[in-house]
């Protein structure tokens, strides 16, 4: 017979019924006549009742000193029970120990004192087990999901794009490199230059969610080594504002898609998920300097971001907002934006805010070749050295753009949680390439 799966969730439904359930002993407590273990699934934790002179005593003695943590299959009859947590106890009937867990617990998972987030990500695997961690990552995959669906709605292909690479897009200092067969290759710092190529291949809509790596140096709250990119490339757009519909209709929907899906689940973080109503405001980049009494020749840093996102909620009651119209300055090394004709000095390019929190650039692109090798020249880049790239453009290129999201950004957001790192299972940071 096959190991049950994720049915503590179900059981309410169930009362009478004879089942099985599989999972991890959380606790078991001996109260004289009766006893109590926790078991811990997939979807919940189910309280199983031992009472002396109807549970076979030989139940007691097998979780009797079991260590927390332990996987044990529990076969009995649910039973209604207003004592009970979720208003349903098991009472057993057979008890298998599937695995014994090591004692003492490097991490404890119902501990009521928070741990420390390094020791938690040293030993993720319990940290995981915990109902409030998993809840962040049911979170992620519905976003994932959302995301997809408002893809595919408005006819975007999704792709995969090569990770090694043998340049990168995004500037030097934050690339990796790797010995690729004893010649030098680099971890893609995004999939920008194919995502374009795919454009000029006439795919004309396409989609990446994938993983993109940068050296970052800083240990920061917002920045890790290995992110999920969300990319997005459309042909035949030539107004910025195009763009931004776009990405706002597609956020808009993922949004909502994940908050209706947490609240059918009783996912606690589904409270914390905002409900949007569009248009999310435009702030040009001019405006927003201003206001914070700064120049125009670089990008805002974490504070004046935190101050933006503020003031877009304060005045316009939107929790996300667009920069628009970056100046070419602080654009400067991004050889692939497009400068506007009537005034070179701003880009058609843009961020989405969500909360203080930069989660998206992008932008129109430079889809004229020789423009685009001008553009190459001035950031200091070698046309050279990107030939397969420029083939795209000298064979017929539609003029388009796009945009990159981070993942774990949103959903750092999205789930109120004070670090990116939280944000993902396994997190790449400086300092961590383990677990
Ligand atoms: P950019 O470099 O702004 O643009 O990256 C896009 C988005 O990716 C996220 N991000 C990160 N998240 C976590 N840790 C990091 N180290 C990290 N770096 C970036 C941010 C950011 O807004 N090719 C362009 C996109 C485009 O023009 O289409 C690009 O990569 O949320």
């Amino acid at each position: 017979m096959p190991l049950p799966r994720r049915l503590s969730r179900e059981l309410p439904e169930r009362d009478g019924e004879s089942v099985r359930i599989a999972g991890h002993l959380e606790e078991y407590r001996a109260l004289g006549g009766v006893a109590f273990a926790l078991v811990r699934d997939g979807s919940g934790t189910t309280q199983v009742t031992l009472k002396k002179g109807t549970t076979d005593p030989a139940l007691f003695a097998t979780l009797e000193g079991l260590a927390r943590e332990s996987v044990v299959e529990v076969e009995g009859t649910v039973s209604r029970s207003t004592k009970s947590r979720r208003g349903v106890e098991l009472l057993p009937s057979r008890l298998e120990i599937l695995s014994v867990a090591e004692v003492p617990l490097p991490l404890g998972v119902v501990d009521r004192v928070p741990a420390e987030l390094n020791v938690r990500l040293d030993h993720r695997i319990l940290d995981l087990r915990k109902p409030a961690v998993r809840a962040v990552f049911e979170l992620r995959a519905e976003l994932l999901a959302g995301f997809r669906a408002a893809f595919a709605r408005r006819g975007f292909l999704e792709v995969e794009t090569p990770k090694l690479l043998r340049q990168g897009a995004e500037g030097g200092a934050t690339l990796f490199a790797v010995d690729y067969f004893g010649a030098p290759a680099f971890l893609a710092q995004s999939p920008q230059l194919y995502k374009q190529m795919l454009i000029a291949a006439g795919l004309e809509r396409v989609f990446e969610i994938a993983p993109a790596f940068r050296a970052e140096p800083s240990d920061t709250v917002r920045h890790i080594t290995e992110f999920a990119s969300l990319d997005a490339e459309v042909g035949y757009v030539t107004d910025p504002e195009e763009i931004r519909a776009l990405l706002e209709g597609i956020v808009v929907d993922a949004v909502a898609a994940t908050r209706e899906a947490l609240l059918r689940s009783a996912n606690p973080l589904a409270s914390g998920i905002p409900e949007l109503h569009p248009p999310f405001p435009r702030i040009p980049f001019a405006t927003a300097a201003a206001a914070l009494g700064r120049g125009l020749d670089d990008d805002f840093g974490t504070d004046e971001e935190k101050a933006i996102g503020e003031r877009a909620e304060r005045e316009h009651g939107s929790p996300f907002y667009f920069v628009t119209d970056y100046p070419s300055a602080v654009k400067a090394g991004t050889f692939y934006a497009w400068r506007r004709d009537d005034d070179p000095s701003r880009t058609g390019y843009f961020d989405l805010g969500f909360r203080g929190l930069e989660i998206a650039s992008g932008g129109r692109r430079e889809h004229r070749l020789d423009r685009l090798q001008e553009n190459m020249r001035r950031a200091g880049v070698d046309p050279a050295r990107f030939a397969s790239y420029l083939e795209g453009f000298r064979f017929g290129m539609p003029p388009h753009g796009g945009w990159g999201l981070g993942v774990d950004r949103l959903v750092q957001g999205l789930a109120g949680l004070p670090n990116i790192r939280e944000a993902r299972l396994f997190p790449r940071d400086r300092y961590r390439l383990e677990p």
